[in-house]
């Protein structure tokens, strides 16, 4: 079909279909090449991955909250597809402006072409050859979508005699298109994933805990009626971070340099941390975009040094306060300097957990993990640096976005049977649940029917302080619609508020509550 303009000066114009694909295909050839030039650079210079960066980074607290909360882990997966949805659509648009001449789509391809070069450039663990990646879309793009739209035009395939072959040279050059950016884009991945941090992980072999963390005691959960174990499975811990490509770490590559306010500046390297005498500690780690009743809670046995010990031989001078981290992918964490130093408090970097070198979505080689602090503040995965300094001198990621600078985490319980909405046979109801105090310890948990008194609840035996403590009670429930709601007290006497707050700006607080159905 040929507009009637077009038509009079006897230029041809393609079809809608075949101008659509060749916006389609240059915007896979412009992501394969550039998926193929960060390989080589880093991976997370891929034009695709460096906007998702940069829409995670720019994101809002309570954005971060929405997503979290209504995506979970699978919140980058959702934003990495929604993303590809709006290029296609972007793309085809270009194809469709571009049947009179190329100019309009070349300008859209060049407009994402720097947008992806700034997402690049913004990037604080690349430097600014990775432009590179960028530079390599746009051009394979500018050029892709050129040649197709020339090809799609040549001799208009659908005037005249010519219409079979000039179509099949088109298809053609299409399905060459499409196949050359699928290898580069392969290719690409291929290298780009070549360093094999799983594989360094798998060679680290046995790690041998100097002090072992005591057994865990038989009576510490109820999971049997519902509680979670009370270790949890590596592979069931919680995750919340904010990389798109975790970060592949082997750990003859990794050192960890401490510097700023100290004496004397320390690199450590893996096989000086494995070395020296490793202590284990069996610790809650919780995520501040915790809602009340929510899953971003885990326990695992952690091994590694003392935190304290590292920073005492660098030896901290006056005036500091902030131990400022930074990961290998350029995320940074504030933590109070006082709380690592703690002698009491137990501050790792760990290498291990439950028995394994850590696992690289949780930090492989080593992170940081302190009892009493959201994990925004003190559990920086992949760690490579960290600056002693003031809190003026330095501003770590979440503090831009609206998160507190202080978070020690707030006593809260959990109902985890029955489940919300639980129809179940009037009578002797069994309820079990976690409640946490982290540095404190649980002194009571309480559980209520509708608006009866509070019922005092068993708790589990106790691990230590900076666990969670599983707790079981029997409740007497009529036939009827019930909702059933627990509270912790702490050591301090601390009663749990029922004030409902949401995550942001420092945790949830609020009684958990749920609904059932007795008959
Ligand atoms: N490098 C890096 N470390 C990080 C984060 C991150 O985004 N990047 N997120 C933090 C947050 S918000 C939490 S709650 C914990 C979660 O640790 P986990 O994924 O091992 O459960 O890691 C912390 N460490
Ligand atoms: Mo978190």
């Amino acid at each position: 079909m040929n507009s009637p303009a077009a038509a009079e000066q006897g230029i041809p114009t393609p079809p809608r279909g075949a101008a659509a694909l060749a916006g389609v295909l240059a915007l896979v050839a412009a992501l394969g090449s550039g998926h193929l030039v960060a390989a080589f650079i880093g991976i997370n210079a891929s034009p695709y991955l460096a906007v998702a960066n940069a829409a995670i980074d720019l994101t809002p607290a309570w954005l971060k909250d929405f997503a979290v909360d209504a995506f979970g882990t699978y919140d980058k997966l959702v934003l990495l597809l929604g993303m590809a949805l709006v290029l296609l659509g972007l793309a085809v648009l270009a194809g469709l402006l571009s049947r009179r001449g190329p100019l309009p789509g070349t300008v859209l391809i060049v407009v994402f072409g720097v947008l992806g070069g700034l997402a690049v450039y913004g990037r604080p663990d690349l430097g600014s050859g990775a432009l590179a990646a960028p530079a390599a879309s746009l051009l394979a793009g500018v050029l892709t979508f050129r040649w197709l739209l020339d090809r799609a035009r040549a001799g208009g395939f659908e005037l005249g005699e010519h219409t079979a072959p000039d179509r099949r040279r088109f298809l053609i050059g299409a399905g060459g298109v499409a196949a050359g950016a699928g290898v580069a884009g392969l290719a690409g991945q291929l290298i780009g994933s070549g360093t094999d941090a799983e594989g360094s992980r798998q060679a680290v072999g046995d790690l041998a805990a100097a002090r072992p963390a005591p057994p865990i005691p038989a009576g510490a959960d109820f999971s049997g009626q519902g509680t979670p174990t009370f270790r949890t499975a590596n592979q069931d811990f919680y995750r919340i971070d904010t990389a798109v490509i975790v970060p592949q770490l082997r750990a003859a590559d990794w050192t960890l340099r401490i510097h700023g306010m100290v004496e004397r500046e320390l690199t450590f390297d893996y096989a000086d941390i494995r070395s020296r005498p490793l202590v284990e500690r069996t610790i809650t780690l919780c995520c501040v975009s915790n809602q009340v009743g929510g899953p971003y809670i885990s326990t695992s046995n952690f091994l590694g040094v003392d935190l304290g010990d590292l920073l005492r031989e660098a030896g901290i001078r006056p005036g500091a306060q902030q131990l400022f981290s930074t990961s290998e992918d350029g995320w940074t964490c504030g933590t109070p300097l006082a709380a690592a130093l703690e002698r009491d408090r137990g501050a790792l970097l760990a290498i291990g957990m439950n028995g394994e070198p850590l696992p690289v979505e949780h930090g492989f080689p080593a992170r940081m993990v302190i009892p009493g602090l959201y994990g925004y503040v003190s559990a920086t995965k992949w760690v490579r640096e960290i600056e002693i300094t003031t809190w003026d001198a330095r501003r770590a990621y979440w503090l831009d976005r609206g998160w507190a600078r202080r978070a020690p985490v707030k006593t809260q319980s959990r109902i985890d049977a029955p489940g919300a909405g639980a129809d179940l046979p009037a009578g002797r109801v069994v309820v079990t649940g976690i409640a946490w105090a982290q540095t404190l310890g649980i002194a009571r948990v309480e559980v209520r029917l509708d608006e009866n008194e509070w019922q005092r609840a068993e708790l589990a035996t106790e691990v230590n302080v900076d666990t969670w403590r599983m707790w079981r009670a029997v409740l007497d429930v009529p036939p009827g619609e019930h909702r059933v709601s627990c509270r912790a007290t702490d050591r301090s006497g601390y009663v749990q508020t029922g004030q409902r707050a949401g995550v942001v700006p420092d945790g949830a607080t609020g009684w958990h509550t749920v609904a059932l159905t007795a008959r």
